[in-house]
């Protein structure tokens, strides 16, 4: 027994962690269906010891389904998660579509779980909740144990962003790169438009007015969503880096009241979703390789920033996977509290 639950871009890279985490997870379910384009409409696809044809996404689909998790790109879900929401369906969307919309919570589980309190089965009849974006997630994983203990005055965050994080072409992009360039054959760019193996580059997404591109102001704008407020300063560079599925960010953090790096160390081992990698000795920091797979956000190089006075700045550096807690992990926890 359980909800009756659809998966929106099942051929995805989000898509499939979406199987792999609700089978980890023991997710209950009466029945799941999955759905994609017409493109993998009929392809086969194992779940939970059973095989499923993949049926095309139509505004059929949603009929009788309690919960639905899209990840099938913005354009997908601006049309199809209302009609899913209409019809008694909670949407847990993945895209950026709704998550500056009013009305639409923006949730990370272990951060603000209140945002949701009505979306819960048999309390409300459907409606959409937005997954935040990987980089804000992971950033505020870590950096709101902090800011709920002292307060933070400004947050400057610098991104060393996956692969993963623009889909499953640009993973294999940059593998065959690598190969590529490895046999010294000619490289060929297909989804980025700059070489990617043994290279980095400012983030893909389109430019906005203001210099800083999409990414970066998802970071800014979110953030001010999650938290609920506009009265912490944040700026955010973020960079594509040849790494395959998990972001590294390097966080620098103006505190309201002073915070000794100790206590800052204290507070992050306890936090949930959070472990910690921070051996100065050994210099022993996370890495992208230690957060891949997992579930947690791993945090290091935990040290006041010596360039701001007393214990009022902090500096760190967290990996966390992209795929898993930066999508399809924080969706199917959102989902969890729905139940
Ligand atoms: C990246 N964060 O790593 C992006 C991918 O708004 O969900 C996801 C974009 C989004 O490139």
């Amino acid at each position: 027994s359980g909800p009756k639950v659809a998966i929106a871009g099942i051929s995805g890279a989000v898509g499939q962690e979406f199987i792999r985490v609700l089978t980890e997870r023991n997710f209950p379910y009466s029945e799941i269906k999955m759905l994609a384009s017409s493109r993998s409409a009929g392809k086969e696809v194992e779940f939970d010891g059973e095989t499923y044809v993949i049926e095309e996404l139509t505004e059929d689909s949603f009929d009788g389904v309690d919960i639905s998790l899209f990840s099938a790109g913005g354009s997908i879900s601006k049309k199809f998660a209302p009609i899913a929401a209409a019809k008694g369906c909670f949407v847990v969307d993945n895209s950026s579509a709704f998550r500056m919309a009013d009305g639409v919570p923006l949730v990370i589980p272990e951060v603000n779980p209140e945002a949701m309190a009505d979306y819960k089965l048999g309390k409300k009849k459907g409606g959409i909740i937005a997954n935040p974006n990987c980089s804000t997630i992971i950033a505020l994983m870590a950096v709101t144990p902090i800011h709920r203990a002292v307060g933070v005055k400004r947050m400057i965050a610098s991104t060393y962003q996956a692969a993963s994080g623009a889909g499953a072409l640009a993973m294999a992009e940059l593998e065959q790169q690598t190969r590529d360039v490895l046999n010294n054959d000619p490289v060929t760019m297909n989804i980025f438009s700059w070489q990617y193996a043994f290279n980095l580059f400012s983030h893909n997404s389109p430019m906005t007015e203001n210099g800083y591109n999409e990414e970066e102001m998802k970071m800014v704008k979110e953030t001010a969503k999650i938290w609920g407020t506009d009265a912490v300063s944040i700026a955010a560079t973020c960079i594509r880096v040849p790494v395959m599925r998990a972001h590294a960010e390097s966080i620098n953090l103006t505190l309201c009241s002073e915070l000794d790096e100790q206590d800052a160390k204290a507070i992050l081992s306890k936090a949930p979703g959070i472990s910690i990698i921070d051996d100065r000795a050994n210099n022993r920091f996370p890495t992208p390789l230690d957060a891949s797979n997992k579930d947690d956000v791993f945090v290091g190089r935990i040290r006041q920033d010596i360039s701001q006075p007393g214990k009022s700045g902090l500096e760190i550096f967290v990996c966390g996977d992209q795929i898993k807690k930066g999508a399809a992990l924080n969706a199917v926890q959102i989902a969890e509290l729905i139940l």
